[in-house]
């Protein structure tokens, strides 16, 4: 099974409402896709990076760049998806655009033996539970109606998104609205310093599940200083891009749960790696989101499906993020999400949808 060459389109996607963190807001997703074609079957692999380099270094123009300049070329004859990380290991970085290329030979190379992802990485689940990560808002009252609104669709877990200035008053007013047994947690990305513990400490009144990358990506020693004066566990996200990176912080004690996102870590092999060091330890793991259409959904959806991701994700409904998905969108149903089971990610961008969407479209023949 050759690689007969690689499409790469780049479709921009209006969210429903704009999406704000510590880091910046986004109303639109301009998302880089990734079809592998070969002679048995089409791939399709979805790049997580965002239009500006403010999650993480990456961002989607360089994306781009890499996999037209480097990844592509350097992509190995046959269709072989082990084979694909350690063809692409010599450039330094750029997990996200190795991950949609990873993902694409992938899905082409599952879907040619008809087996479905979820399959492949060892799902244990038919449908997993969801969870909702809710931005930063202007106001604690428009908060508490956007958080009613996705507990009355059913989503079995909140995440607040919250900034220096929004942390304690949003978070005590959904405990007080919602009550103890919702359950909450937090998302900082990489806001705050070590100065601010004490402050953080606040939150410790308030039941969490965990807080989620308080601290800068590189602050691993730091997050193991601020885990031993929180009662909140820590959970990292930007600061875990490898396996190795989760073993650092796990024997550091700079976590106590990993959200898993495959982009960050270069694709779902890595994630499965992180899945399986984390469960021998006894550190929880669940799924993140990076705001996907359906195409990167599906794969996140079957990942979260594996044993040990214990806690609900941010694999919301396709609802939650567009109007109109470039899939048939994922649906909530009691909270949870179905695992698709057709060959590979088991979905497949709608012709005529893809072709409205789409803004630019470019042919690497191999
Ligand atoms: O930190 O988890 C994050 C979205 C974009 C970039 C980073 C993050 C997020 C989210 C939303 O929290 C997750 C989702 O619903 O896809
Ligand atoms: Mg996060």
């Amino acid at each position: 099974m050759e690689i007969t060459g690689v499409e790469l389109r780049r479709i921009a996607m209006p969210l429903v409402s704009p999406f704000r963190t510590s880091f910046g807001t986004e109303s639109h997703r301009d998302v880089l896709l990734v079809r592998v074609v070969t002679p048995d079957a089409e791939g399709w692999g979805e790049c997580v990076a965002m239009a500006e380099p403010l999650y993480s270094s990456e961002y989607v123009d360089g994306a781009a760049e890499m996999l037209r300049r480097f990844l592509i070329p350097a992509l190995p004859a046959g269709a072989d998806p082990q084979a694909v990380g350690p063809a692409l290991a010599p450039f330094k970085g750029h997990r996200m655009a190795k991950a949609a290329l990873e993902t694409a030979v992938l899905d082409a190379r599952l879907r040619a033996s008809g087996e479905s992802l979820g399959r492949f990485l060892g799902a244990t689940r038919e449908r997993v539970p969801c969870g909702v990560s809710v931005g930063i808002m202007d106001s604690v009252p428009e908060l508490l109606d956007a958080v009613a609104g996705y507990v009355e669709e059913g989503y079995v877990r909140i995440k607040l998104k919250i900034e220096p200035g929004w942390d304690v008053a949003p978070v005590q007013a959904v405990r007080e609205r919602f009550g103890d047994d919702l359950l909450l947690q937090v998302d900082a990305n990489a806001a705050y310093t070590l100065a601010d513990a004490r402050h953080l400490a606040r939150l410790d009144a308030f039941g969490l599940l965990l807080i989620e990358q308080p601290l800068a990506n590189d602050d691993l020693v730091q997050h193991a200083r601020l885990a031993r004066m929180l009662g909140t566990p820590i959970c990292l996200d930007e600061s875990i891009e490898s396996a190795e990176h989760a073993a650092a912080a796990v024997s550091l004690g700079a976590c106590s749960i990993v959200n898993v996102k495959p982009g960050r870590v270069g694709g779902y092999l890595e994630a499965r790696r992180i899945h399986d060091l984390c469960r021998a330890s006894g550190v929880a793991v669940w799924c993140g989101g990076m705001l996907e259409t359906g195409i990167g959904r599906a794969a996140n959806v079957a990942l979260a499906a594996l044993p040990g991701f214990t806690l609900p994700g941010d694999t919301s409904a396709s609802r939650r993020y567009y109007a109109t998905d470039v899939t048939p969108p994922f649906e909530l149903a009691d909270g949870h999400l179905a695992v698709p089971t057709g060959p590979g990610i088991g979905v497949e961008p709608i012709p005529e949808i893809l072709r409205e969407v789409t803004t630019s479209a470019e042919w690497i023949a191999r």
